[in-house]
């Protein structure tokens, strides 16, 4: 897999592509990242097959692929998620190498689980330049309200300190999952997008296509 420069995209994007219309299609790589049990696996499956399951099987290296349709473009997500070796802190670079976009998830009734998403960005800022990957921080399990550690502004206040992205979301109730995997999506692509006081998105303005993998026909 190679990256695409800018200019290299505009020169090389086709029309034309697996799904049939007249739109390039880019591939995006999104790894999974923080401590065991805030969710991970459950948010993926969440997206991806919008359901929920108490137990989800601990599979071995694996990835979910989710489109998003673009009016000018078709975006492919490649969801990578560990097989639980976060427990033995041996994640190693191979997982996240080539990583267009990153979920840094923590529980938010378990404050230190919010510590360690903060040194998974360290490690991530050792591995890449700022502008090489989109990265969200995500709060989950926001339907557990009585039993929570992190509050809304401290995890928003440390996203915006260090320009990341910030969502809580439950995988459970189905709430903003989708939205932060289509803003992370969105951002990796090039486009601009708002998100209010509320975590709600705001107006999306495309802006230009700076990384990414053109798939090839
Ligand atoms: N209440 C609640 N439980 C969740 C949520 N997401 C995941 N879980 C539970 O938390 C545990 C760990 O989830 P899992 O997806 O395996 O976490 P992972 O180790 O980060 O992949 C499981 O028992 C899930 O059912 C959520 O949004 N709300
Ligand atoms: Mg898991």
């Amino acid at each position: 897999m190679e990256l695409v420069s800018l200019q290299d995209m505009a020169q090389t994007a086709v029309p034309g592509s697996s799904l049939g219309n007249n739109h390039p299609t880019y591939i995006y790589k999104m790894v999974l990242l923080g401590s065991t049990s805030v969710g991970k696996s459950s948010l993926a499956y969440r997206y991806v097959k919008n359901d929920f399951k108490e137990s989800l099987p601990t599979v071995g290296c694996s990835f979910f692929t989710q489109t998003i349709q673009l009016e000018t473009a078709t975006i492919k997500l490649e969801i990578w998620d560990t097989a639980g070796q976060e427990k033995y802190h041996s994640v190693c670079h191979l997982y996240y190498r080539g990583a267009h976009a990153a979920l840094l998830v923590y529980d938010l009734t378990n404050k230190e689980t919010l510590n360690r998403a903060k040194q998974w960005l360290m490690e991530l800022e050792k591995e890449f330049l700022p502008d090489e990957i989109v990265i969200a921080l995500v709060g989950n399990k926001t339907d557990l309200a009585d039993e929570r550690e992190v509050a809304a502004k401290d995890g928003e206040e440390f996203a915006r300190s260090r320009s990341l992205l910030f969502m809580e979301t439950s995988a459970k109730s189905n709430h903003q999952v989708n939205d932060i995997f289509m803003a992370v999506g969105k951002v990796a692509f090039g486009i601009h997008v708002i998100l209010t006081p509320n975590w709600e998105m705001g107006t999306a303005m495309e802006t230009q296509l700076v990384r990414g993998v053109l798939e090839s026909e």
